[in-house]
């Protein structure tokens, strides 16, 4: 394996990451940051399955943006300046893609972040960097650190592990180990016994490493920064007997303290193979304890267990601060990182109250509720697309009789043919090549008070005489209201009329352009028949019943429509049903929910023009000249504007 002597990683270290993998790049942002860095170590990003775009991270409290590119080249030609490649690749692609970095002469450290590489294929990268005098860190490691500089994608682990192992600057000590877990037990144990991490750089778990145990040592060695270092082995391997030989020839002078863990692999009487891929004992030289007791004798500074790494560390840091060798770093506060909204939230530290409220819905957990009510006992219950609607608008499950009249609500105004206005509508947007949305919201915006939402003005009409003037299927909620306030305020359905008369207001969900009381409207007919059988009462229905015997014999065609009828029907429903207080039965109307019932029933009959027409594969509309009467204004045309 291959490192430079030099160090790997500065304050102006710049970094390529390949792989989106916004979570590392923040956390390495937030790092620099607290190191006091004047500027981010990541410069960019490689990620190959999206085109050259930018991502927004964070930069103490303002938003930068990265630069992504889809192509390596292209990401190398644009930041000559970037040294170190943190490659997040998977274990498929990690090979390809550090081949083709290690063509660019820039690049000088390479870590391989990625578990499971098959050995020959790391051998063949260690063989190239080897001649080109590139670093590897990895694969299978988190990566290392180097305080105040730079660090590896994830290693050091959030930022309050940071805080609290000092890692915003350096310290005396470095350290080299296998893994990542390990290296935060030893960012932390150096934190509390020493004044903390000069370097510190995990090697990864696989039997070949990119870069050895000895490799960073020697490299400690000569920084005259490093005054001691601290080497976190494992069984398996043979790498610790390299540095017992450079510590018997002097190759190795600064004090340093080892362990190797896996002592207890003693204890199994089988072969032991531990969590790395390399920690497994193939002779007895493999075992920790025999290299636990070759680096004593070689002059390591060894404790008895794990548990006495810490002490022995300050030990022998004690006694290089006594003999001068370390004078202990100042303490620098660091700056302080916002912290994320998402974490802080789940620490409980902060609290913000939401934009939106909603009882009707949450899809939040394992199922699906309606107000409530998991989706399997919907379905487990045959609720039915009027219990559905039951549970979404009024947020109640109403009895059988009722989701049954809703359901018969929305199959009677499904659709009443193309002539309707707002089936027209639909036709010619249709016609007119648009999509189906396009062509449903033309339709449904022609419903008024006049048509199809009626029912709403019907039942406040009745009850308020309020008029609204809408003519197509809206009149439900108008109907409603007027209907219900003048039962309410106890107007006999005479003088109601005449009320209405005198004003010069219509009554809502009365009139029919085709139907009349010869030609009745069957659609009302069958829902008069159900409500009547199956309503505990029906006072408003009567009421219009009444009303509509003077208007037909005014005129035959003022019948109560349907939707009157269902406006008032829909009153007497919320009523009497049981669910629901007098006031929250009123609140429903006021706030338009009867109209609803046309909508959406109505939409049925809309999507369906709609797919007629595309079928039927009708060509532009064009209104016919004769159907249209030109009224011009008299003499325009003939006379000039600017004569006397
Ligand atoms: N007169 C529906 O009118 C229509 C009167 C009235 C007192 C009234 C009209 C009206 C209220 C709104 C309403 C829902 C425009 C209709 C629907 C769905 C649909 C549609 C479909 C479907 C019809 C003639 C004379 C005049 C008027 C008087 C009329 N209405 N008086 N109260 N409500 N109703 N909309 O026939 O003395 O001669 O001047 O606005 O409930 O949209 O299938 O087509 O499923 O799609 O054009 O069923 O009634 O009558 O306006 O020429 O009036 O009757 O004052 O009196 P007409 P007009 P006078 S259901």
């Amino acid at each position: 394996a291959n490192v430079q002597t030099t160090p790997l990683f500065t304050k102006g270290t710049k970094a390529i990451i390949w792989g989106m993998q916004q979570r590392a790049v923040q956390g390495m942002m937030d790092y620099d940051y607290v190191c006091s860095r004047k500027s981010p170590s990541v410069v960019a990003m490689i990620y190959p399955f999206t085109g050259d775009h930018k991502q927004k991270f964070y930069w103490g409290h303002k938003e930068i943006l990265v630069p992504v590119y889809k192509n390596m080249a292209d990401c190398m030609k644009k930041h000559p300046e970037a040294d170190v490649l943190v490659s997040f690749a998977s274990l498929r692609s990690a090979y390809e893609s550090t081949v083709e970095t290690m063509t660019y002469p820039q690049i000088r450290t390479i870590a391989i972040i990625a578990e499971g590489i098959p050995e020959n294929l790391t051998r063949k990268l260690l063989q190239t960097a080897d001649e080109k005098g590139i670093s590897i860190i990895g694969p299978a490691t988190v990566g290392g650190v180097k305080p105040g500089c730079f660090k590896i994608g994830n290693t050091g682990g959030m930022l309050d592990n940071i805080l609290s192992s000092k890692l915003y600057r350096p310290g005396s000590v470095a350290y080299v180990s296998r893994s990542g877990g390990m290296s935060n037990e030893l960012n932390n144990i150096i934190a509390l016994n020493t004044d903390g991490v000069y370097e510190g750089v995990a090697i990864g778990g696989d039997r070949y490493p990119g870069s050895t145990f000895m490799d960073h040592i020697l490299r400690y060695q000569e920084d005259p920064e490093v005054k001691m270092m601290v080497l976190l082995g494992e069984v398996g391997g043979v790498e610790e007997y390299k540095i017992t030989a450079a510590m018997k020839d002097g190759r190795i002078t600064k004090p340093l303290v080892a362990w190797c863990i896996g002592t207890c692999a003693k204890m199994f009487t089988s072969e032991v193979q531990f969590g790395h891929a390399g920690s497994c004992a193939n002779a007895d030289a493999e075992t920790a304890t025999a290299k636990n007791q070759a680096l004593s004798e070689a002059g390591a500074h060894v404790p008895k267990s794990f548990d006495e790494l810490g002490h022995l560390i300050k030990e022998v840091y004690d006694e290089l601060v006594s003999n001068g060798t370390i004078i202990p770093k100042p303490e620098v506060a660091p700056p302080t990182v916002p912290m994320d909204f998402a974490w802080a939230r789940e620490l409980g530290l902060i609290r913000k109250p939401a934009s939106f409220m909603t009882s009707i819905c949450d899809e939040r957990g394992q199922e699906l509720l309606y107000a409530g009510i998991p989706i399997t006992d919907i379905f487990r219950e045959d609720m039915g697309i009027g219990g559905v609607l039951s549970l979404l608008w009024f947020q109640r499950r109403l009895p059988r009789y009722a989701t049954k009249f809703i359901e018969m609500c929305l199959m009677v105004t499904a659709d009443h043919g193309p002539a309707v206005s707002g089936a027209h509508n639909t036709i010619v947007c249709a016609r007119a090549g648009k999509d189906l949305i396009s062509c449903l919201t033309s339709g449904l915006l022609t419903i008024g008070d006049r048509f199809g939402g009626a029912l709403d003005a019907a039942a406040k009409q009745f009850s308020d005489a309020v008029d609204s003037g809408d003519r197509f299927g809206g009149a439900l909620d108008a109907a409603a209201k007027q209907f219900s306030d003048a039962v309410d305020s106890g107007m006999i359905p005479m003088d109601f009329v005449n009320t209405m008369r005198k004003q010069g207001k219509l009554i809502m969900g009365i009139g029919h352009r085709v139907k009349s009381i010869n030609n009745p409207d069957m659609r009302v007919v069958i829902l008069k028949d159900y409500a009547q059988k199956n309503f505990p009462a029906t006072p408003l229905l009567d009421y219009a019943i009444e009303v509509e015997k003077i208007t037909t014999s005014k005129k035959p065609n003022l019948i109560l429509n349907v939707d009157g009828f269902i406006g008032v029907a829909f009153v007497d429903l919320l009523r009497n049903c049981g669910c629901f207080t007098r006031e929250e039965a009123q609140e429903f109307i006021e706030i338009g929910a009867l109209n609803g019932l046309f909508v959406l029933g109505r939409s049925m009959g809309f999507i369906g023009h709609f797919l007629d027409q595309k079928r039927l594969k009708q060509g532009l509309y064009r209104h016919p000249w004769d159907d249209i009467s030109y009224v011009m204004p008299e003499n325009y045309g003939g006379m000039n504007p600017d004569a006397e």
